[in-house]
């Protein structure tokens, strides 16, 4: 039987949100996000795990770790995503359906926002829709997780 866990991952300062920005991200703290990712896996019988780390390796472990551990993987790598090849090749590297969240729209920012590592080893994207993203994100993460059939 898959297991019912999801992996969240949030890189990079995104431990500031709520308190640094918020014109930019909002004024949902990182415990909101959390606290919407966690509501949202339940409301599909998944529970969370969440990971917020300011160091690479931390979340390269995490990550690492959730390949015997979760069914799938959320994330926010932060600035990470623009830079990070061994980031791009650890979630390559566990082989679990990958969602990547960007509460903002990099895609309206500057242009060395517009490139992700992480993209294409990414089955869901959802880029820009604010914190409530990341719950879109779980509800398309779980539909693949689990073929469409919730089970
Ligand atoms: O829009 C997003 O979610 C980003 O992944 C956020 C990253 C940024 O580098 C990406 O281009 C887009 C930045 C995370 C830092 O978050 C902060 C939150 C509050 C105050 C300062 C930074």
């Amino acid at each position: 039987m898959t297991t019912r866990r999801l992996l969240l991952v949030n890189g990079p300062n995104l431990n500031l949100l709520g308190i640094r920005e918020p014109d930019v991200y909002g004024h949902e703290t990182l415990a909101d996000v959390e606290r919407i990712a966690t509501d949202a896996a339940a409301r599909h019988g998944f529970e969370v795990e969440a990971v917020q780390s300011n160091h690479e390796g931390v979340l390269l472990d995490a990550i690492h770790a959730a390949r015997t551990t979760c069914a799938g993987i959320v994330i926010n790598p932060g600035g990470l995503t623009h830079t990070s090849v061994v980031l791009r090749d650890a979630l390559s590297g566990v082989a679990l359906p990958v969602a990547e969240v960007h509460i903002s729209n990099v895609y309206e920012r500057e242009e060395f926002r517009h490139h992700s590592y992480v993209h294409d080893v990414a089955a869901v994207h959802v880029i820009g829709e604010g914190v409530a993203g990341y719950a879109r994100a779980i509800d398309l993460l779980v539909d693949i997780i689990t073929g469409g059939a919730e089970g």
